[in-house]
């Protein structure tokens, strides 16, 4: 759970300058009341300076403008509501989007160096293995020198098998001997790194080709996913890799990474919209958790809706009452002060938690609290209840009201 928490703020806070941008525009817009041209050349302007792309950014508004003629709507809230609804819409995955995580699978994972494919496999194989499946990751990235070693830290340190040749074999035939070991070990998915040397395309397809010929002819029955990875901080040339991309494979999802830096929000609508192609995972950072799967409807409104980021309630701690810091006595060595206290049994001074603790004296508590503590037992048994120590009572930690008499 603190996993997902952690990936929407980080998901909220990565987008938050677009955000703020965004909103800010359409609450200017939506302000000035009228729905008319100008208003939609604005909205056009708006939605394309949060990398939504100009094609996806014509198509939304066209719809809009469509919905709202339908409904006669006049209220700029109401049009605003449809205009995030239209994009929720547009970006909804369907339900079959994971059927491979219940499968016999092979993942080929593409996209061009330093997008973040190998650190992606490696989180896709901790969570797969957090879910009971098991995982074999193939190393066939052989160019790049260091992405073996890269992918062999990921697969220790999620549990996954692994296979791999030496730097510069042929990357195929590391396919083929792990699809060789996935099939004979009963292995649940296979995920395999490639290299993404986009500058000599011919190279890329003989070898995509090559590797998909082999998992199709030694693997028939396994379920496939190419995913391709993009980087979100990129912008509109993601746009441009993805389509070179589509030339060579048949790609069936996107990982879109690095949404916690730089990157506008609206690149995951301009790429799902654009190549029809659905955003299956979005990264925010280089955790095993910071990579999660698409949810329309926390992406939309992580871009659209002003509320900041909710977090979850903790586990709620009672308020501390008011701080004593003026009235904790001196350390009790005379017994009059002691007797003094019968008086007021229900606000005693040691069932209340101080706030500031920074203000109060952990040894003059601990003074306090011992002495409080014996003057009022009346038994020895009950002494079994608390052991403090006055080396280690700690007046933040310590739980008073528990032991208040
Ligand atoms: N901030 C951030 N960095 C990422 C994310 N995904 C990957 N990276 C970093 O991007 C760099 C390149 O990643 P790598 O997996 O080696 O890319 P590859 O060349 O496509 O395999 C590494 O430093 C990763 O830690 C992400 O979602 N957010
Ligand atoms: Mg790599």
């Amino acid at each position: 759970m603190a996993g997902k928490q952690g990936f929407l703020k980080r998901l909220f806070d990565g987008m938050s300058k677009t955000r703020n941008n965004l909103v800010g525009g359409l609450n200017r817009i939506f302000g000035l009341g009228a729905i008319d041209d100008d208003f939609y050349e604005e909205l056009e302007e708006i939605l394309i300076t949060a990398d939504i792309g100009v094609r996806t950014t014509d198509a939304i508004i066209t719809e809009l403008q469509e919905k709202v003629k339908e409904q006669k709507l006049k209220d700029p809230e109401a049009v605003r509501e449809l205009l995030i609804n239209t994009i929720k819409e547009k970006m909804d995955l369907g339900e079959n989007a994971y059927d491979f995580e219940n499968k016999k699978s092979v993942l080929l994972i593409i996209g061009v160096n330093g997008v973040g494919k190998t650190t992606s496999i490696g989180k896709l194989a901790g969570q797969f293995i957090q879910m009971g499946k098991s995982v074999t990751l193939a190393a066939a990235d052989t160019f790049r020198a260091g992405a073996i070693e890269q992918l062999k830290t990921w697969a220790d340190r999620s549990g996954a098998g692994f296979i791999a040749h030496s730097e510069g074999s042929d990357p195929a035939a590391v396919v083929f001997d792990a699809v060789s070991s996935a099939k004979s070990k009963n292995t649940d998915i296979l995920i395999c790194d490639t290299a993404g040397r986009l500058h000599n395309k011919k190279n890329l397809m003989e070898e995509l080709k090559k590797i998909n010929r082999i998992i199709g002819t030694e693997y028939p029955d396994a379920f496939r996913e190419t995913f391709i990875v993009l980087d979100g901080t990129t912008g509109q040339n993601a746009l441009s890799q993805a389509r070179e991309f589509m030339e060579v494979a048949d790609i069936t999802g996107i990982i879109l990474t690095k949404m916690d830096g730089t990157a506008k929000g609206g690149i995951a609508v301009a790429i799902q919209s654009e190549l029809g192609i659905p955003v299956k995972y979005i990264g925010v950072g280089e955790n095993i958790e910071d990579l999660q799967k698409f949810d329309a409807k926390t992406y939309v409104d992580a871009l659209f809706t002003e509320a900041e980021f909710e977090e979850e309630p903790e586990i709620v701690v009672p308020a501390a009452p008011e701080p004593i810091v003026e009235t904790v006595p001196e350390p009790v060595t005379e017994p009059a002060a002691a007797e003094t206290t019968s008086a007021q049994p229900e606000t005693s001074a040691i069932a209340e938690q101080p706030e500031e603790t920074e203000l109060v004296d952990p040894k003059a508590m601990f003074d306090v609290f011992t002495s409080e503590f014996f003057r009022k037992q009346s038994t020895w048994d009950l002494l079994t209840e608390v052991f403090v120590d006055e080396d280690t009572f700690d007046v933040n930690t310590f739980d008073f009201e528990k032991y208040a008499l």
